[in-house]
Parts: structure tokens; sequence; C-alpha cells
């Protein structure tokens, strides 16, 4: 496979979800291990039953290490519900699915981090064991949480997301503890590197999968000071999002439900912003923002459309090189 020159150039990916992960998973099978770093969203991660659970980054551990369950995206391919059953038995709370295989990083991760350990101590060693040798780090060892505004009031994402399935009209979104909470240190040393080659967005929802990552403190004012170039693939194709809620809260927060509208979004932080073929005539006003395009084939099913997007978004951020 066309390996990725071993540029002395590192890349930063930003990931959230399941489509962020399917990037991360084409940038790492090109690339030295060495040159990529993946930053997860860790606004979804919540306690329940006392268990630290970190949705991101486990998608992101469970792509990497081919363990995902590939039609939900989260959780582990062949798993078993013995845990979930004696708990419904017992009247306990069903709503959010623990598999037994699951279980067992969610227990581990809970008592690490109870013992003191970081949760980026906690993700290194998840992912060593795991097999991954590129850096999979959470985007902060402090916790932020997304709490959802809709029409019923405050909710927390996971009650949002899971609970609810999506289905409360949202009206905005805030991200409890962003002021306090530190970017990763590990994070701000590879944005303000002179060997930042360039920071990808994957296709994630730029609302709770991105945006707690880019409102962390300093993290847009290094952005906005880098020399590297700041790609970002757009997660909605043709109007609609290719998984999640997405294309639902954009039509809900009146924004247009579209490549364009998700580009209005990255205005004045991208340099590039990459489409699918579907949105082709959007380009134009895309560019018009202010930012260049690339239009390829966006739509990852196979790991070859993996690796094909993760080239032709390399390949595209280093032709803006903005050094
Ligand atoms: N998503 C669901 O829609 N239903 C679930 O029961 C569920 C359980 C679950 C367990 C562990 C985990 O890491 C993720 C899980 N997710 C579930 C997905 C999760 O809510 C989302 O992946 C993120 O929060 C948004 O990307």
């Amino acid at each position: 496979m066309t390996g990725h020159a071993a540029s002395r150039e590192h890349i930063i990916a930003l990931s959230g979800g399941v489509g962020g992960a399917k990037l991360a998973l084409g940038l790492a099978r090109i690339m030295p291990s060495e040159s990529l770093t993946i930053i997860a969203n860790t606004a979804d991660d919540f306690v329940h039953f006392g268990l630290h659970i970190s949705p991101d980054i486990d998608t992101v551990l469970y792509t990497l290490a081919d363990l995902a369950n590939p039609e939900t995206g989260w959780g582990r391919r062949g798993e078993t519900w013995e845990f979930m059953g004696a708990m419904g038995g017992l009247g306990g709370e069903t709503w959010f699915n623990l598999g037994d295989r699951d279980l067992a990083l969610h227990v581990l991760r809970t008592n690490k981090l109870n013992q003191g350990a970081t949760l980026s101590d906690v993700t290194a060693e998840m992912a060593h064991v795991m097999g991954i040798h590129v850096d999979v780090m959470p985007m902060s060892n402090d916790p932020v949480r997304t709490m959802v505004r809709t029409g019923d009031g405050l909710l927390p994402f996971q009650h949002y997301f899971v609970r609810d399935r999506c289905e409360p009209s949202v009206t905005g979104f805030y991200f409890d503890g962003i002021d306090g909470a530190r970017p990763h240190p590990k994070l701000m040393r590879h944005l303000i590197s002179r060997d930042l080659g360039a920071i990808i967005i994957c296709p994630s929802n730029p609302f709770v999968s991105v945006d707690p990552i880019l409102q962390l403190n300093g993290v847009r004012n290094v952005l906005k000071e880098t020399s590297a170039p700041i790609v970002a693939v757009s997660p909605i194709i043709g109007g609609r999002a290719i998984k999640g809620p997405a294309a639902k809260m954009m039509k809900e927060l009146g924004m247009p439900v579209s490549a364009l509208g998700v580009a209005g979004f990255y205005k004045d932080l991208v340099d590039g912003f990459v489409i699918d073929e579907e949105d082709e005539a959007s380009a134009a006003e895309i560019e018009a923002l202010g930012m260049s395009v690339l239009i390829t084939r966006t739509f990852m099913q196979s790991l070859e459309d993996r690796e094909a997007l993760a080239a032709a978004t390399l390949e595209f951020a280093a032709s803006l090189g903005k050094h």
C-alpha cells in the first residue's frame, strides 16, 4: 500500500463518533505510526453505574484495533449481553447497552482512574495492549460534558443521544467544565511544533464531537497562529449525515443542512474543506467562504475507501501548505 512518505511532519487528527474513527483508521493505515496523533473528543463521556465511559475514545481504539462492531460503530464485534440481561432482570437501567467484553474496558479504566491514573495514561495503556501504535489521546484529562439544550430543557449528552434517541429538538449546546478544562499538553505541544504537517478535522459531528475540542482553552488561538494547514472533511453528504444526528441538529439550529452549512460553521478556521462528489455544485460557494475545496468520494464503505480518503485529504492539506 502506498505508505505516506515518512515525512518529518506530524499529523493531528481530531475525531469523535463513528465517522471520525473511520477516517482515523484510514490515516493510521497509510501513515508511519510515529507521525500521527489522534485526538478524541471526551465531552460524550459520562459515569454510568459508577463506570467512566469514554465513547469516542473507545470507538477510535476498537476501530484501530479491528475490534469494533461494524454495524453499530460503537462497542465490540461479536459481543454477548449476559451482563445487560442480568441487569434488566434485577430492575437496573438498560437504556445504555454495555456488552460483556466492552464492560471489561470500562471496569479497567474506572479502576485505573480511581487509583490516580489520568485518562490519557489509561488510553495509552489500552492502545498499547490492543496493539495500536499511533498515539490516541483524549482532548483533555479534565472533565468536559456536553449538555444538550432542548425544548425539554438541558439534557446530558448520552440521555439525548441514546436514552431519548436524539428525538428532542436541539436549540444549542453547553460544554460543562470547558472553562476549567486544560487541553492535553501533548496536543498543545504538537499544535505549536514546527514539525506539524497538518490538522485534519475528521468527518465527525461539528457541534458535539469537534467543537468541544475547539472550545478548549487556547486551542482556537494556536489554530489561528499555526502555519500548518487545517483541513476539515464534511460529515454531511448530499444533505444527509451518514450516521448520527448532525443533519437533524443543523435543521433544528436553522442552518442549511449541507456541506456548505458545515463549511460555514468552520469558516475562519479551516484552510481546506473536503466534500463528496455529490456536493460538487456547492464548491464555488464554499470557496467564496475563504477556503479551498477538494471534491472526492468521502462516503467510506470499505477499508480502501478509508485509506483513499485519508490519502486524498493528506495530499490536499500538503498542497495548501501555509508554511
Ligand atoms: N449508542 C447507542 O445508540 N446505544 C447504546 O446502547 C450505546 C452504548 C454504548 C456503550 C459504550 C460506548 O462506548 C458507546 C455506546 N454507544 C451507544 C454509542 C455512544 O453513545 C456514541 O458513540 C457517542 O457518544 C457518540 O458518538
